[in-house]
């Protein structure tokens, strides 16, 4: 038995389907936008640590890439990244959407789960899209599954159950050291985090295959004499097609992109920003391993 006022750290992995709200979830949990969201299923590629430092107590969160299948070498590589965390953590939360229920794609998440031997807390993420009567239909069902070890409905984007949830993620962890000072809120590299801010950026301006068909490399970064921090990255796609439409008519889509990005790396660095972007073809490289990897897994030993 621990001691009542003992402090507790572990790592809890946040797992689910495609778009069910996990990297919103992680932002929220931690109080600062760590992960790219967007409304497009498969947006999240790489396992994000996000850190929630409470009086009493440190959760450790693994945003994941959503589960599911496909025969691409780049989503195998996600769907890999997401069930590595399993073996780690001391808790796994699992995300489904309070207005579509449990459908065919959670019941691949959970079989991939079956021999996950971390305790498992069901979230019901979405409340502020479903009424009252429905929710609690879905809550019993889920009930009746003897999987989870608690249920829980929020919403992560109106910030609703998140002081229920941390208090019951704490409940599971173990007592343990503060394993991160407590400035820090995430392991993630610069570089990465601001790709990711420029891949959120082209999820949310492009349609169709374009957004999936982006890596975002971050070349270079240097503080100029004057202050403003001189950013280069290349947008990588796999056709000319798609090419051209990020870079837009006249260059526009390329500026908009640039535009909303450099905006918000601006408020997260603290300094004026110079933010360069080039757009470069490289033929199926969401088939090739070697350049899954340098484009989206640099620092990862998948
Ligand atoms: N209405 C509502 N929308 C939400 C909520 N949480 C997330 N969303 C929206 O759901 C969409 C997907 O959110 P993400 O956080 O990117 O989902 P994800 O599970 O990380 O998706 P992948 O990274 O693709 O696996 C976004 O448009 C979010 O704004 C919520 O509580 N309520
Ligand atoms: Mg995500």
């Amino acid at each position: 038995m621990s001691k009542p006022n003992s402090f507790r750290s572990g790592y809890a992995s946040i797992i689910g389907r495609p778009n069910v709200g996990k990297s919103t979830l992680l932002n929220r949990l931690v109080a600062q936008k760590v992960a790219a969201t967007s409304n497009r299923p498969q947006t999240t590629r790489n396992n994000i640590t996000g850190v929630v430092h409470l009086p009493n107590a440190q959760i450790i969160l693994v945003d994941t890439p959503g589960i599911h299948s496909s025969k691409r070498t780049l989503n195998e590589m996600m769907v890999k990244a997401s069930l590595s965390t399993f073996s780690d953590v001391d808790l796994i939360l699992i995300l489904i959407d309070a207005v579509e229920g449990f459908i065919a794609e959670d019941e691949f998440v959970l079989k991939s789960l079956e021999h996950a031997q971390a305790p498992k807390i069901l979230v019901i993420n979405k409340i502020d899209m479903v009424e009252k009567p429905n929710l609690l239909t879905l809550i019993a069902e889920a009930h009746g599954r003897s999987v989870f070890k608690e249920i829980i409905p929020v919403s992560a984007l109106k910030d609703d159950g998140m002081e229920p949830l941390k208090e019951l993620i704490v409940g599971y962890l173990p007592e343990g050291p503060e394993y991160f000072p407590k400035d820090m809120i995430t392991d993630c590299t610069e570089a990465f985090l601001l790709g990711e801010i420029i891949r959120e950026k082209v999820l949310s301006l492009t349609r169709f295959e374009v957004p999936h068909s982006v890596a975002v490399v971050l070349e270079s970064m240097e503080e100029q004499a004057n202050g403003v921090v001189k950013i280069d990255a290349t947008l990588y796609t796999e056709k000319a097609s798609q090419k051209k439409i990020l870079i837009g008519e006249g260059g526009a889509m390329l500026k908009s992109i640039g535009r909303i990005a450099r905006i918000e790396i601006e408020k997260r660095l603290g300094a004026k920003v110079y933010l360069k972007l080039f757009v470069k073809v490289k033929a199926n490289w969401r088939d090739q391993k070697q350049t899954i990897k340098e484009f989206v897994y640099p620092n990862d030993s998948l």
